[in-house]
């Protein structure tokens, strides 16, 4: 019975001719440098390709020594003479060829990178192609390397296993019982996040406790480290600004008094003693109450750069969010990152990269791309993303992000750079310079619960993210067919029909919740279901009253000069048709403009008309959604369609209970009647 632990690694049965097929392509498992010389890393490629293989064909080669015809060899320039002829310097230590070629007479599959954890990566990538049905004629070469170097998940896993924003069951992280108990889930962990390029996770919640960088917790950060060092994957942890001051070892937590960088250096010396390869720290500072080198006048530079000083001796990095806002600039939120980064460009160490949320609010269903993309070219900016639905509806609302990130890594900022993607590939610093550092980060939807994600569709948003990190030009759609392919099934008549449904599926949860650039309509405190009403909470930006102005007048947050003058923000070509109601897209005109009811759409219907409508549509495409599931039944597993049918059966009600909550409440701000033909709320 299918319960979803193994995610897209499953390796089912092939049909027959795909299986004599592959079985012709899998005759020996030979790794060129010979049984001697293969280490942790060879050894969990070679485990990968016989698990695939065994699942695949019921049976897999031991690893051999000498190549014969349809084996698949692995090797290096170290220890394949051959691969010097391949041309394999341009994929760095990470990427991967694998290509059907003669080698020594024989006719093989050669999986070649210029390391171990190419190898690795490349094991990945040809179980992929043979499981998705794409392999079945190997014909194609598969030639990849990463376009950014970190590729990171974010846990916000708090010490005592609950997950903030987590719907997906307690933390992975067994606190209690590490450093000595190792849980196997966290090898699966690994295998699934090395399949996807991920090289780096931070163990603990951007609000962070002193605790974490105590000895009893970096022995058990350790340990996973430990577990997770074959799979590529560097550990990082998320460090709170005043640690020391709170461990009661300095007077202050100021950036710029000698003794608290004295006390970082000692404590990241402490660090790498047991954790050699240590990514380096993410911090949020000055943001939502945590404390920061605001808090003694000094810049968010002044405290990224002291805590890079310390780590730089050991290749550590320092991920500094740039999710700050604070409530006594009322003028507007989603101006805040972008007035405090934007001045401090290019006085950042080497070693930080700015992490900067896909957008300037908070990731919500919509946003346009946060304009600091671009805005400072000397500054590494990394990109964050949720993977957690925390304003998506949580885990049970099926809704495929992989469109949503595509939306904004296609962004072209309208500066010079080009899109997101190009502009996070290219990171700082003059073009003829040597490449800064670059990345994207992912806050992970992973926990405990048997499917690791809360939902069997959720895996796509970990998979979407994953392999959007090894390539932000990669398409959304391709992704999901991968993904469908490998856990539902290679059919076409379940891959195309399941593909079809993800690509709907966030649109819809756009148009039932916040549609045509409406945002931050959720409940109070958890953000789960609708209550644009609310007004009366301690801080004006935290009302959704704040970010949909609602009133007899009209909607919309006006961005433009009239209003918070946001949109000067981005740069001039961007700025001039966000600054214009009839330039904007529309699915983002209330989010830069405060319109009247009566404003004519593209569509001649009024404003009050099309906002209806699309509510409506919402709905209407979750009943779609579901009936396009109801139909997948005779060709997926029962226990996976049955739960899955319970999510969009959940979803629907939540669709209705959006639209009829939110049309009510606008119709109650606009006195105007419901457009003929809107159904009654149910
Ligand atoms: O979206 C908000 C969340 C907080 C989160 C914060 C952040 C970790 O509601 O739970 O805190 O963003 O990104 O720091």
């Amino acid at each position: 019975e299918e319960d979803g632990y193994d995610l897209w690694l499953r390796y089912r049965p092939l049909e027959k001719t795909a299986q004599a097929q592959l079985r012709a392509r899998a005759t020996a498992l030979v790794y060129a440098g010979g049984r001697g010389a293969i280490g942790a890393t060879g050894e969990a490629a070679v485990a990968e390709l016989r698990r695939g293989l065994e699942g695949m064909l019921g049976a897999a080669p031991a690893l051999g020594a000498s190549v014969k015809d349809g084996a698949i060899v692995l090797g290096t320039p170290a220890t394949l003479p051959e691969a010097a002829a391949l041309d394999l310097a341009p994929l760095g230590k990470e990427g991967y060829l694998v290509r059907s070629m003669r080698l020594r007479g024989h006719r093989v599959t050669l999986i070649a990178a210029n390391s171990d954890i190419g190898l690795l990566y490349g094991a990945f990538a040809w179980l992929r192609a043979a499981s998705t049905g794409a392999g079945v004629d190997f014909a194609r070469e598969l030639r990849s390397a990463p376009r950014l170097q970190l590729r990171v998940l974010n846990h916000w896993d708090n010490l005592n296993r609950t997950v903030e924003r987590g719907y997906a069951g307690e933390s992975i992280w067994n606190w209690w019982a590490l450093p000595e108990i190792r849980d196997r889930r966290h090898v699966d962990y690994g295998r699934a996040n090395a399949s996807l390029g991920i090289n780096g996770t931070v163990l603990n919640n951007v609000n962070s406790k002193p605790d974490i960088l105590t000895a009893p917790w970096i022995a058990k950060a350790a340990a996973v480290a430990d577990t997770l060092r074959p799979y590529g994957i560097k550990v990082y942890l998320s460090a709170r600004f005043s640690t020391p001051l709170e461990l009661g070892a300095t007077k202050t937590a100021d950036p710029l008094d000698p003794a608290v960088a004295a006390w970082w250096r000692a404590k990241a010396d402490e660090i790498y003693k047991s954790i050699p390869d240590f990514g380096g720290f993410l911090v949020k500072a000055n943001s939502e109450g945590q404390p920061g080198p605001q808090d003694y006048k000094r810049s968010h530079a002044d405290g990224a750069n002291m805590l890079a000083a310390a780590l730089a001796p050991h290749q550590g990095v320092v991920m500094w969010r740039a999710f700050v806002y604070a409530h006594e600039k009322p003028d507007d939120r989603a101006k805040q990152a972008y007035d405090e980064f934007k001045p401090l460009d290019g006085t950042f160490a080497p070693n930080v990269l700015v992490q900067v949320k896909n957008g300037a609010i908070d990731f919500q269903p919509r946003e346009p791309a946060h304009p600091l993309f671009g805005a400072m070219p000397n500054t590494p900016l990394m990109m964050e993303f949720q993977i957690t639905k925390e304003y998506l509806g949580f885990a049970t609302h099926t809704a495929y992000l992989g469109t949503m990130y595509e939306e904004t890594l296609a962004t072209d900022m309208g500066n010079g750079n080009g899109t997101v993607a190009r502009i996070l590939e290219r990171g700082a610093g003059p073009k003829d310079q040597p490449r800064s550092l670059t990345g994207m980060a992912g806050v992970a939807n992973i926990g405990s619960d048997r499917t690791w994600s809360g939902s069997h569709f959720d895996q796509a948003n970990w998979y979407a993210y994953g392999r959007l990190a090894w390539d932000p030009r990669a398409g959304a759609r391709e992704i999901a067919r991968e993904w469908v392919a490998q856990t539902f099934s290679p059919d076409p008549r379940v891959t195309a029909p399941v593909v079809d449904l993800l690509m709907m599926s966030r649109e819809a949860v756009v148009n039932y919740m916040t549609p045509l650039g409406l945002h931050h309509l959720m409940g109070t405190g958890h953000h789960h279901g609708p209550a644009p009403w609310v007004d009366d909470l301690g801080r004006p930006d935290w009302n959704p009253v704040y970010y949909h102005r609602a009133g007899r007048d009209g909607v919309g947050f006006d961005r433009t000069a009239t209003g918070s003058d946001a949109v000067a923000q981005y740069a001039p070509e961007l700025a001039r048709r966000y600054a214009d109601p009839r330039a904007t897209p529309e699915p983002l005109l209330l989010w830069f403009h405060h319109l009247p009811w009566d404003y004519r759409m593209a569509s001649g219907r009024t404003l009050w008309t099309e906002l209806v409508a699309r509510y409506d549509l919402g709905v209407a495409q979750a009943e779609d959604m579901r009936g396009r599931w109801l139909r997948l039944k005779p060709a997926i597993d029962a226990r996976r369609h049955a739960e899955v049918l319970m999510a969009l059966d959940k979803q629907l009600l939540e669709a209705r209970w959006w639209r009829d909550a939110c049309v009510a409440y606008f119709q109650s701000v606009s006195g105007l009647p419901l457009p003929a033909g809107a159904p009654a709320p149910e």
